[in-house]
C-alpha cells in the first residue's frame, strides 16, 4: 500500500490542531482574522511584495502557516515526540538555552527541513524540556521528578501508530488520519489537574514554568502563531479587535529588508483549574498568542551582527514590561541597527544574508528557526515580571541531546545547503 506524504500528515495535523486551539482560546480565532485581513491589505497595497511571495513559494504556504510550542516534562517524552513529529517529516533544528534568561528549560524547534517541504507546509513546534536539575530545592525536585514519571503524555494508539511508521517506512491513509486524531490528544488542555492545590503551588512558587509542566496530564499547546506580512499593522489592529498585544515587538526594527522573525503576543489567559484534593480550584495562566513576520535568513557573520547591535541596543534601553518606554525603545533599536545594511543585494554581497536564483533573479532566504532572545521576551510576558526566580545560566547541549536521543540541525548548514543548490542550479548563465 502507497504511504501518505509525511507533509501530507503535518498539514492536515496542523489544521487540526488550529481547529483545536480555536475551540479552547477564542481569541486565537480573532488573531487569524486579524491577520487574514491585514495580509492581504499588505498585498494589495504591494503588488511587488506578492510577486516576490509567488517566486519564493512563500504565498501559497503563507495562510497555512504557523508554529506552536510545548514543554515537556522529561526526557522520555523529548525522545518519543521526536519520533512522533517524524513521522510528519520534523526534525530538531537548533539548540535554544533559556536558562540565560532565568527560565529552567533548553529548547529545540522541530520542523520540516527542505526546501520542497517548507514550501508544502512549514508547520513548526517550539518544543521545550523541563530542566528540574535548575531547582535548588532537593525535595520539590524529587516529588516533581515522581509526578512526572508517573504520566504518560501519548495515547497507546499513538504508540502503536508510531511504531508501526518505523518498521515499514510510513503510514497508509486510514492509519495517517488516526495517527493525526491519536496524536492530537496529547495536544489537548486538561481542566483537571493530578495535583493537590498545595503541590501546585509550590511548584508555582519556585518557578511558574515548572507549575505548568509538572501539574498536568500533558503538554496543552501554549500557543500557535499565525505568519504576518506586516507586523507592525497586526500590533495596532489588536487593541482594536479587543486584544492586548504584549508591550513591544521582539526582535528586529522594521526595515526595508526584514530580516530573521519580529514577534508579538497577546497575554496568557486565566483558566480555572480543578485540583485533586477536595480543596477544589485554582487559576493557572498559560496559554496565548502570538504573531509573527518572517524576514531573510542570516549567515553566521550575518547573525553575529544582528546579536551584537541587539546586545549594544539592550544595554543601553531594555523595553519596560508594562509598555512605558516602547516608543523610544523602537526609535533607539532602528538607530542602532542603522549600522545594519538594508539592501538585499548588498546584504548578499557582504556575506550577511543568504541568497538563491529564482528565475535569474537573487531572492533572500526566509528564516525558519527561532531567536533565543525573543522566545525569552515571549516565554516572560507570559510568565508574568514576578516570575523570574534566580535559575543559573548553564547551558547544556550534550544533555538536551542525550534526552533527545540524537543531534539537534544545525540551522546554518541546512541554509547553506539551500543557497548553494538553487545558485548553482537557478542562476542565470
Ligand atoms: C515558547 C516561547 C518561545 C517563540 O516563538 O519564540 C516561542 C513557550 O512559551 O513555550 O514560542
Ligand atoms: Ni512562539
Amino acid at each position: 500500500m502507497t504511504h501518505t506524504d509525511p507533509n501530507i500528515i503535518r498539514a492536515d495535523f496542523s489544521a487540526a490542531m488550529s481547529a483545536m486551539y480555536r475551540e479552547e482560546v477564542p481569541a486565537y480565532g480573532t488573531l487569524l482574522e486579524l491577520v487574514a485581513d491585514t495580509n492581504a491589505q499588505a498585498l494589495a497595497a504591494d503588488p511587488e511584495l506578492k510577486r516576490s511571495l509567488i517566486a519564493k513559494d512563500d504565498l501559497a504556504r503563507l495562510n497555512e502557516e504557523r508554529h506552536g510550542a510545548i514543554r515537556l516534562g522529561t526526557a522520555e517524552e523529548l525522545a518519543t515526540m521526536a519520533r512522533l513529529f517524524a513521522v510528519m517529516g520534523m526534525h530538531p533544528v537548533g539548540y535554544y538555552d533559556l536558562s540565560v534568561a532565568g527560565i529552567p528549560v533548553h529548547s529545540t524547534a522541530f520542523r520540516p527541513i527542505e526546501q520542497a517541504a517548507l514550501a508544502s507546509n512549514p508547520f513548526r513546534v517550539f518544543t521545550s524540556l523541563l530542566r528540574l536539575d535548575l531547582v535548588q530545592d532537593a525535595s520539590l525536585r524529587r516529588r516533581a521528578e515522581e509526578q512526572l514519571a508517573d504520566r504518560q503524555i501519548f495515547t497507546a494508539g499513538c504508540l502503536r501508530l508510531i511504531e508501526k511508521a518505523e518498521a515499514e517506512g510510513g503510514l497508509g491513509p486510514d492509519d495517517a488520519q488516526s495517527f493525526v486524531s491519536e496524536a492530537l490528544e496529547t495536544f489537548r488542555w486538561h481542566a483537571s489537574a493530578p495535583v493537590t492545590e498545595d503541590f501546585y503551588n509550590a511548584l508555582h512558587d519556585t518557578h511558574r514554568l515548572i507549575a505548568d509542566v509538572v501539574s498536568f496530564r500533558g503538554p496543552h499547546i501554549n500557543h500557535l502563531t499565525p505568519r504576518t506580512l506586516d507586523i507592525d499593522a497586526a500590533q495596532a489592529e489588536m487593541p482594536k479587535r479587543g486584544i492586548a498585544p504584549k508591550a513591544v515587538v521582539e526582535g528586529p526594527p522594521p526595515r526595508k529588508v526584514p530580516i530573521l522573525l519580529r514577534q508579538t503576543s497577546f497575554k496568557a489567559l486565566t483558566e480555572t483549574v480543578r485540583f485533586k484534593s477536595a480543596s477544589g480550584e485554582g487559576k493557572h495562566t498559560a496559554r496565548f498568542g502570538e504573531i509573527e513576520q518572517r524576514g531573510a535568513a542570516l549567515t553566521p557573520k550575518g547573525r553575529a551582527l544582528y546579536d551584537r547591535l541587539l546586545a549594544e541596543a539592550r544595554a543601553q534601553m531594555v523595553p519596560a514590561p508594562d509598555g512605558s518606554n516602547a516608543g523610544a525603545y523602537m526609535a533607539h533599536l532602528g538607530e542602532v541597527f542603522s549600522a545594519f545594511p538594508d539592501d538585499f543585494p548588498v546584504m548578499h554581497r557582504e556575506g550577511l544574508a543568504y541568497g538563491r536564483h529564482v528565475d535569474g533573479v537573487l531572492k533572500p532566504i526566509t528564516y525558519e528557526d527561532f531567536l533565543p532572545v525573543s522566545a525569552a521576551g515571549i516565554f516572560q510576558s507570559n510568565l508574568g515580571d514576578d516570575a523570574t526566580q534566580a535559575i543559573t545560566e548553564s547551558p547544556n547541549k550534550a544533555a538536551f541531546e542525550q534526552a533527545l536521543g540524537m543531534e539537534v540541525a544545525d540551522e546554518f548548514a541546512l541554509y547553506a545547503t539551500m543557497a548553494d543548490s538553487a545558485e548553482t542550479v537557478g542562476a542565470p548563465a
